[in-house]
């Protein structure tokens, strides 16, 4: 197993701030089958939606039925994971909503047949069936964090129309590939 690390942030004198057309965005990463992954943010929200992270296959055109993507979203305060490895869209929904104006974090883990999605203390997980066809991710080469730069080529599925409005203190940013 490889590990393609893209970040390990967690410094208190930077703490980038996010408005609503900002984003980072790491690019010509490695095209890969992601097989595993471990991400934390830790974040502060000034508003109630947007998109906190986003990867997805550039193969000519995102929107494609079945393109792979992985994307974090924040809606009405929930904070809603949605992934799609070839099988078909799943999501994953925080139960409660998080609050504003105080720091959070958000940790995705995805081993094997299991992904967990971590807010705080509330824990959702999504069991992979091993008889489903794909089980890796086809990651593109770029990766967003708060943003893109055209949410239209975002995947249908992906219910957000706007970019994520904070700060983000803490990145860490794990993939895993064969
Ligand atoms: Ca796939």
């Amino acid at each position: 197993m490889r590990l393609l690390v893209v970040e390990d942030i967690d410094d208190i004198n930077y703490i980038p701030h996010f408005s609503a057309n900002s984003y980072l965005l790491y690019q010509n990463l490695p095209r890969s089958t992601v097989i595993s992954t471990d991400i934390t943010l830790q974040l502060k929200l000034y508003t109630d939606d947007g998109l906190l992270l986003y990867t997805g296959s550039d193969v000519a055109n995102q929107k494609e039925e079945n393109a792979d993507f992985l994307a974090l979203h924040l809606e009405s305060r929930h904070v809603v994971l949605s992934v799609d490895l070839g099988n078909g869209v799943f999501t994953l929904r925080s139960r409660y909503s998080v609050p504003q104006d105080s720091w959070i974090e958000i940790k995705i883990v995805r081993v094997e047949e299991r992904i967990i999605l971590n807010v705080d203390n509330q824990t959702s997980v999504h069991n992979f069936d091993r008889t489903e066809k794909y089980m890796d991710l086809n990651a593109g080469r770029n990766l967003y964090i708060g943003g893109h730069e055209d949410l239209e080529m975002l995947r249908s599925e992906v219910n957000v129309s706007t970019m994520f409005s904070g700060c983000i203190c803490k990145r860490q940013l794990m993939v895993f590939s064969y």
